[in-house]
């Protein structure tokens, strides 16, 4: 990944942050690696807000650098014309933020990653209870269920969401893919979840080889 940016990102250099992404994006570098780099820059301010030396408004002003790149970035995502879409109009994604939870900026790029790579997802926006979820999965018919949280705190609802999934008879019909700060491999495996996706660069290769999509035949 690209240390200039992520120090920039994580020392809350708004300006060379962005000329930065001006030229790494003019020298072709790809789409996903800028975000990923910007992901490890806001982590290491979480972790400064963790540790003191960071407040709220540090948290708030990496915010607004994210969205600022991802301005920038967006029209240099290529638009995937063949594969999902052409097979299918039916939406084959829900994804939210769960309840208690208002974090979305990781869960917006995914959106955008997914849906620039011919997918069609449900977004159900965030603080997003499990009835919200449990009624778009039955009423979507959506294969996959794409729950993002960055509070630990709210491990225990997404457990919840996971279980209502299964007393009302879906899990077997989706796969349950994790995102955001708090879904590591061993929260995955404690709330009953198929897959964590964190590292923005493998989030399409996941989902593709999860509904059996070849890009290489495109
Ligand atoms: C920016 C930020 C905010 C912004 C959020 C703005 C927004 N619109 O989202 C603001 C300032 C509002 C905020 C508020 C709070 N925050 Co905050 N925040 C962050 C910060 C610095 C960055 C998060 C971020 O956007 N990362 C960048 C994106 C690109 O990364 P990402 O979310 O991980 O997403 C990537 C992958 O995980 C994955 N992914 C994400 N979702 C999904 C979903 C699916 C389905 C898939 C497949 C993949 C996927 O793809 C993305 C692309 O790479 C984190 C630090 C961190 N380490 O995450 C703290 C952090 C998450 N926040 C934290 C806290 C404590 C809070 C507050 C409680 C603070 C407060 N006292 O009010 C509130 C929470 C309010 C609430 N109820 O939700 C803590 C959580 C600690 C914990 N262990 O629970 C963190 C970890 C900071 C810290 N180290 O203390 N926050």
């Amino acid at each position: 990944m690209f240390e200039p940016l992520i120090r920039a990102i994580s020392s809350l250099e708004i300006d060379s942050a962005t000329s930065l992404t001006k030229q790494y994006l003019s020298d072709g570098v790809p789409v996903v690696d800028i975000i990923e780099s910007c992901r490890i820059g806001v982590e290491m301010v979480g972790k400064r807000y963790q540790d003191g030396e960071y407040f709220l408004s540090d948290l708030v002003m990496s915010e607004f650098i994210l969205k600022e790149i991802t301005e920038l970035v967006e029209p240099f995502l290529p638009v995937e014309e063949c594969g999902v879409n052409s097979i299918s109009n039916k939406p084959q994604i829900v994804i939210g933020t769960i309840e208690g939870d208002i974090h979305d900026l990781g869960k917006n790029i995914v959106i955008f990653l997914l849906r620039s790579s011919g997918y069609s997802v449900i977004d159900l926006g965030v603080d997003v209870s499990k009835e919200k979820f449990v009624e778009a999965a039955r009423k979507s018919g959506a294969r996959i269920i794409g729950i993002c949280f960055l509070l630990t705190n709210c491990t225990a609802v997404v457990k919840e969401l996971i279980d209502t999934l299964d007393d009302e008879g879906l899990r077997e019909k989706v796969t349950v893919i994790i995102g955001g700060y708090a879904a590591d491999e061993q929260t995955c495996e404690y709330v009953g979840a198929d897959y964590s996706a964190t590292d923005t660069t493998n989030i399409i290769p996941l989902f593709d080889s999860i509904l059996g999509v070849n890009r290489n035949r495109c």
